[in-house]
C-alpha cells in the first residue's frame, strides 16, 4: 500500500503529534511504500520566521529519524524541494469548490487570526501532496480527518472531469491517541502553535520541564480516577496519556491507579513520560551532531519523491491538455 503523511516544521513536536502520526508510520513502515514530507509550504500559510525555517527542518528530519523511521525502507524529505506539489496544488484548484474550502474547521479556526488566501487553499494542497503520490492510506491525526475527506473529494471530482486518474485515498486515525488535549486546557486539542509551553509535552523536554508541566495539568474537583470525557476531560486525557506510554488498556489503568490521590497520579504520569521519551532525547543528541548525515538523507528522499511526482504530472497535464 502506498502510505503518504506529513507534519509542518513549526513549533516542536509533542506527544499528540507522536501518537496520532508518528507512531502510526512506525507500525505501517515495514509492510508499506511510505512517504513522509516535511511539509515547509504548509508552514508558511500562518507568520513565521525564514530565518528559521531551514533549521526547523532540519529539526523535524531528526525527530523522524529518532523516532525510528528507517531512511532505507520509508522516503523522507521536504515539500518544497519536490515543485510538483505546487504545481498540482495550482491543478487541483480549479476542480475545487470555494465553498468547501470555508468550511473548513482548520481554516476557520486559524483565519480568526490570519486570514489569508494561503491558508484557504492550504487543504488543496494538502490534497496535492497525497494524490500526487497515488496514497491510498493517510495515517493522521484527528483534526486532519477533514482535509482527508475533502482530498478524497477533489480526486473524485478530477476523475470524472478528466478520466481516472487519481487513487481515492482513506484516512487512518489510530485506535487511541486521535486527539491528545491539552494539559492546561483539556477541552482543546495539545497543539504545537499553543501560546501556553505548559500546555504540551514536547518530544524533548527535560525530565524536569516533564515533571513540572504535569505537577500543573489541570484536573477537576473531584477524587476519582475515571475516565470521563464530559465530566473530567482532564483526568480522562491523563489516562489516555499513560495508557498509550505504557501500551495498557485505560480500564486496566483505572484499576492500577485506584485510590491514588490525583497528584499521586499526575507524579506516576509524569514519571512513565520521563521514562518513555528518554531514548527520543538521547537519539536526537547522537543524529544533532550529524547534520550531514541528515541532509544526505533528506536529499536522497527528495530525489525518490521526484521520480514519482514526475511521472505522476506528466499523466495530469496530459489529461488537463497541457501538453
Ligand atoms: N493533539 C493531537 N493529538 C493527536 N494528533 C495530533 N496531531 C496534531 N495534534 C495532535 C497530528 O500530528 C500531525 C502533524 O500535525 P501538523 O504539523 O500538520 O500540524 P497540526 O495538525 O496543526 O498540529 P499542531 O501540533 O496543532 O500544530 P500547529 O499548532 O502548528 O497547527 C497530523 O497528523 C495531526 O493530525
Amino acid at each position: 500500500m502506498r502510505i503518504f503523511s506529513g507534519i509542518q516544521p513549526t513549533g516542536s513536536l509533542h506527544i499528540g503529534n507522536y501518537f496520532g502520526a508518528i507512531k502510526q508510520w512506525l507500525d505501517l513502515q515495514d509492510e508499506n511504500d511510505c512517504v513522509f514530507c516535511i511539509v515547509d509550504l504548509h508552514a508558511i500559510t500562518v507568520p513565521y520566521d525564514p530565518e528559521k525555517l531551514q533549521k526547523l527542518i532540519l529539526e523535524k528530519a531528526i525527530v523522524y529519524l529518532a523516532a525510528g523511521l528507517d531512511p532505507e525502507k520509508v522516503i523522507i524529505f521536504a515539500q518544497s524541494k519536490v515543485k510538483e506539489h505546487s504545481e498540482l496544488c495550482w491543478l487541483l484548484n480549479t476542480v475545487t469548490p470555494l465553498g468547501e474550502l470555508y468550511r473548513m474547521t482548520q481554516f476557520k479556526d486559524k483565519a480568526k487570526k490570519n486570514e489569508k488566501a494561503g491558508l484557504l487553499n492550504y487543504p488543496v494542497l494538502m490534497a496535492a501532496d497525497i494524490l500526487l503520490y497515488d496514497t491510498e492510506t493517510v495515517p493522521v491525526g484527528e483534526d486532519q480527518k477533514q482535509h482527508v475527506e475533502i482530498a478524497r473529494d477533489i480526486a473524485r471530482k478530477f476523475n470524472r472531469s478528466f478520466g481516472e486518474t487519481f487513487v481515492l485515498p482513506k484516512v487512518k486515525l489510530p485506535k487511541y491517541g486521535a486527539r491528545v488535549m491539552s494539559i492546561a486546557d483539556p477541552k482543546k486539542k495539545m497543539s504545537k502553535s499553543d501560546p501556553d509551553e505548559k500546555s504540551r509535552i514536547s518530544l524533548f523536554d527535560s525530565p524536569e520541564e516533564i515533571r513540572k508541566k504535569l505537577k500543573s495539568a489541570i484536573t477537576d474537583t473531584g477524587k476519582t480516577i475515571k475516565y470521563d470525557e464530559l465530566k473530567k476531560p482532564g483526568i480522562s486525557n491523563l489516562l489516555t496519556i499513560y495508557s498509550l506510554l505504557a501500551e495498557k488498556e485505560i480500564k486496566d489503568v483505572e484499576k492500577e491507579m485506584k485510590g491514588k490521590s490525583y497528584k499521586a497520579f499526575k507524579e506516576e504520569v509524569a514519571e512513565l513520560t520521563v521514562l518513555k521519551l528518554e531514548p527520543f532525547r538521547k537519539k536526537r543528541d547522537e543524529l544533532s551532531g550529524r547534520e550531514v548525515y541528515v541532509r544526505e538523507i533528506l536529499r536522497r528522499g527528495e530525489e525518490k519523491a521526484r521520480v514519482l511526482a514526475e511521472s505522476k504530472m506528466d499523466d495530469v497535464r496530459k489529461k488537463m491538455g497541457l501538453r
